[in-house]
């Protein structure tokens, strides 16, 4: 069969998935790209979309044929050069993928927020604390954003200077991952001093001793990755650690603050804490969307894909796939949530999970202490990123306990 004959019998859509309209809202994006077929060519572009459930946790998984040595972003790494050095985690494929994310995972682990959890849970008291006191804060600026720049960049190691940087530059390098559009250059437009901070506190000078940071660079002394890779995985962590959790923790006051009933029955059962982040991503999903490219001429439930062929994944639209979830627009803290793919699958599934879950938990457990409840106090203000969903602004409103 040939690419053509291919092309044509694939749906076909002319959406924009990276447009102001469906950044702000894309789940009647979604809910299209669903029903018109298990693979979506999206002419736009000249990419295929995988946006159900079925089609995108097996591909997530299969990472023979949807490679991610050539970009998760739109862009092929072997006809353009990439925006960033690539990552030496993310945009690579076994095996030269398994020694640096063994690298990775040893240092996120389970020991690891073994160590953490009581630093993270003070940190997210007093923050809490000082919010609940004063009862309408904004839960992005005052909340969401000073959590992870406080709890996790302590963690990494570097130094409390300069933070400001941080999600400057996660906002250049998550909208790296869409088209040229304005929303990517507007995020590069001043570039030039952001990288060079973050290039700066990649260095083992600057390292907290003990730090995750400190322990990439122990790693390269062990002979586990060389002296020149640590400085690349400690970028990871400043890259994929803060903006994705910041977005993670505003949705999640968002989603309490939609579904009141909902932290009704988390104050019920607090024993549910784990799990709603999970229900929360689902429902909301900070990584909405991500690229593999194909390996191989791909046949997809009867559709084929050919070889080379960048594929973008529908994680936000796979969650809500009413094929295979109950009521799926609903936050219901007592469903399974099992399968949902916020934090991917398969060999690339976030390696930091741990921590994202660690910071929720945390944040959650101290409002659960000092909260009735959560409602908007104002109208919220969406931050618009090629693949992250979040606010700018999100004003609310809580009625303290007792
Ligand atoms: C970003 C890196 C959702 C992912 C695309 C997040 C991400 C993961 C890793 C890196 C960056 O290694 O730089």
């Amino acid at each position: 069969m040939t690419a053509a004959a291919s092309i044509a019998r694939a749906p076909v859509s002319s959406a924009d998935p990276f447009s102001d309209g469906n950044l702000t809202d894309p789940y009647p994006l979604h809910a299209a790209l669903r029903d018109a077929g298990p693979v979506v060519r999206l002419e736009r572009y000249g990419v295929w979309a995988l946006a159900r459930h079925a089609e995108v946790h097996p591909a997530l998984a299969d990472w023979r044929t949807y490679s991610s040595a050539s970009g998760v972003g739109i862009q092929d790494f072997r006809k353009e050069k990439p925006w960033r050095p690539p990552s030496i985690v993310l945009e690579v494929d076994p095996p030269l993928h398994d020694r640096t994310r063994g690298v990775m995972g040893r240092v996120l682990s389970i020991a690891a927020v073994r160590r953490l959890r009581e630093t993270f849970e003070i940190e997210a008291d007093k923050l809490v604390e000082g919010l609940a006191e004063r009862g309408t804060f904004d839960a992005v600026t005052d909340l969401a954003e000073p959590y992870p720049l406080k709890v996790f960049a302590d963690a990494i190691g570097i130094p409390v200077e300069g933070r400001e940087n941080l999600l400057p530059f996660s906002n250049m390098v998550f909208n790296s991952f869409g088209p040229r559009n304005r929303h990517f250059h507007e995020a590069i437009a001043d570039a030039e001093p952001v990288l060079t901070w973050i290039f700066d506190q990649c260095r083992r000078e600057v390292l907290a001793p003990g730090s995750f940071g400190a322990q990439m660079f122990e790693a390269a002394d062990r002979g586990e990755i060389t002296q020149d890779e640590a400085p690349i995985l400690v970028r990871s962590l400043l890259t994929a650690g803060l903006d994705t959790t910041v977005n993670g923790l505003a949705n999640a006051i968002y989603a309490f603050a939609t579904f009141p009933d909902q932290w009704r029955v988390l104050r019920e059962d607090p024993s549910l804490a784990k799990r709603a982040f999970d229900e929360v991503i689902r429902w909301e999903s900070p990584v909405q969307t991500f690229f593999r490219t194909t390996t191989r001429e791909v046949e997809v439930d009867g559709t084929r894909i050919p070889e080379g062929e960048k594929v973008l994944l529908f994680l936000a639209s796979a969650n809500r796939d009413p094929r295979r979830w109950q009521d799926p627009d609903r936050v219901d803290l007592r469903r399974t949530t099992h399968g949902q793919v916020a934090f991917g699958n398969g060999i690339h599934v976030c390696v930091g999970q741990l921590f994202a879950r660690l910071e929720a938990e945390a944040i959650l457990g101290a409002c659960l202490k000092r909260i009735e409840s959560f409602a908007l106090a104002g109208e919220p203000e969406r931050r618009l990123n090629n693949t992250l969903r979040g606010f700018a602004r999100l004003p609310v409103s809580v009625r303290r306990l007792n």
